[in-house]
């Protein structure tokens, strides 16, 4: 049994059982047996499947939102999108089924076509951040190509997964299609390395982790995709827009207390507006709205855990505090938004991902030099760019390592563009127009027509 707990007061939500290796090894073995049934469903069929069950999600919105809000501390205004998008991402992959066509390559003697054939059994590993996105951007692309689905929720945040495995039968999806396992990481989420009937691993989570399981799953050569950490820069130039600029780098960083990783935790700013920028960047982070997260009105929330929130403290300690914003009293996992000089790339909260709403700042002198610092981590998940001259806006773009940037803008995530890191933040993409294909395997098929 694990405790849930409400990371806003520390108060116990619930207690969940967590599955056993028998109890997981039997759960593979039904995923695997609803396998054939399932890759056998008629395309359309399938997508009616997947469209209903963002029906019934989108019907379910409010309830969702409010066991993240109780669950995991998040805003009720993240919490509404994060339910938002596991529908959006359950429609545009609805239309995939009907859509997942192979080739036919010209061949001397007869006809030669591929197929983008479904792996099997499919293991998702969700961290407890985003519990509800992370986790429909496996198991949704991996249910549309045809596989059966097993998901491991984080056993601090397994509340809505739970619910979304209920609801996915709710909405006619047949049963041991999509099964949510809750459990330790070190049973189930291993399990899921060792099985021989899972042939692929969706994990996100530390880079650790991710590469404990990389290293496992070579023994049976089991694909996997990696989202792992990251330590994303905010590059902002001297010509930039730095009224927009500075609005908009609280919530880069401090969204979703910093659990993110694709928080832009590195401000890199021109040496020519440094103190102009940090001096209009404190009032921002001063506004940042800290509140008890089931209100409308509230920016951030807690931390998950009072562990997680020693970690995050023991970054501040000892470290030039800029400024700070402010954050409730009290019961729950509170941490202010903070800001702070960095002396040299060596510092320990310049370099390691914290995960928590501390933001690190360093100048730059010129391009070259924004580039360098930029890449000088062994992450490459995210980061931005202010700036309002075109050609620097692509070069520095191309330059910088990262599986995902923006130009004047602090987005990352859109349903149906690529998601995913370079260097150690990870590999493979998840969402947009070629996710679905990494839960496929392509067969080639020639047939001879010489009579
Ligand atoms: P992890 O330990 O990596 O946990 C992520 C998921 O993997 C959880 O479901 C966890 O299960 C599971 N897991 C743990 N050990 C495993 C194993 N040996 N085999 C298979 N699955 C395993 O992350 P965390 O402890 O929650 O967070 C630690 C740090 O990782 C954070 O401070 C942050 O820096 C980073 N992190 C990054 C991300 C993203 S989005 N990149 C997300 C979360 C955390 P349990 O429920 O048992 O832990």
């Amino acid at each position: 049994m694990a405790d849930v707990i409400d990371p806003s007061t520390g108060v116990l939500l619930t207690r969940v059982p967590g599955m056993g290796l028998a109890e997981t090894d039997a759960a593979i073995d039904r995923a695997q047996r609803a396998f054939d049934g399932w890759r056998n469903v008629a395309p359309g069929d399938r997508a009616r499947l997947l469209r209903r069950f963002a029906t019934v999600v989108d019907e379910h919105l409010d309830e969702l939102a409010d066991l993240e809000v109780r669950n995991a501390g998040h805003t009720v205004g993240n919490a509404r999108w994060e339910a938002g998008n596991v529908r959006d991402v359950l429609n545009y992959y609805a239309g995939a089924p009907e859509r997942l066509s192979g080739r036919q390559i010209p061949v001397a003697g007869g006809i030669d076509v591929t197929f983008h054939e479904p792996l099997g059994v499919v293991g998702i590993i969700v961290p407890w951040n985003f519990p509800m996105p992370i986790a429909g951007w496996g198991f949704v692309p991996a249910l549309a190509a045809g596989n059966t689905v097993v998901l491991k929720p984080a056993e601090l945040t397994p509340l809505t997964a739970i619910r979304l495995g209920e609801l996915a039968l709710e909405a006619g999806l047949p049963p041991d299609v999509f099964q949510v396992l809750p459990g330790k990481g070190s049973v189930v989420g291993q399990r899921f390395v060792t099985h021989p009937a899972v042939r692929k691993i969706c994990f996100t989570g530390s880079t650790e982790v991710g590469k404990s399981i990389m290293a496992g799953a070579s023994d049976q050569v089991k694909r996997v995709t990696l989202e792992l950490g990251g330590k994303s820069a905010n590059i902002v130039f001297a010509d930039a827009d730095l009224d927009k600029a500075a609005a908009a780098t609280p919530a880069s960083v401090f969204d979703n207390a910093g659990q993110d990783c694709c928080a832009r935790s590195r401000l890199l700013v021109q040496e020519s507006v440094y103190d102009k920028f940090l001096s209009m960047l404190e009032p921002a982070v001063q506004a940042f709205r800290v509140e008890e997260p089931s209100g409308d009105t509230a920016e951030m929330g807690p931390l998950i855990s009072a562990g997680h929130r020693a970690t995050v403290a023991s970054y501040v300690e000892d470290a030039d505090v800029a400024f700070t914003g402010t954050a409730p009293d009290g019961d729950g996992w509170w941490f202010p938004p903070t800001v702070l000089l960095a002396r040299s790339t060596g510092d320990r909260h310049w370099r390691e991902e914290v995960f928590g709403p501390v933001l690190s700042v360093l100048p730059f002198r010129d391009e070259q030099d924004a580039i360098r610092l930029a890449n000088d981590t062994s992450y490459g998940l995210s980061g931005s760019l202010w700036t309002r001259d075109l050609g620097r806006a692509l070069r520095v773009s191309r330059a910088v390592e990262t599986g995902a940037l923006s130009v004047n803008s602090h987005s990352s995530v859109r349903y149906w563009t690529p998601f995913g890191g370079m260097k150690q933040s990870g590999l493979g993409r998840e969402l947009g127009p070629d996710a679905l294909l990494s839960f496929t395997d392509v067969k080639n098929v020639f047939i001879n027509t010489d009579s």
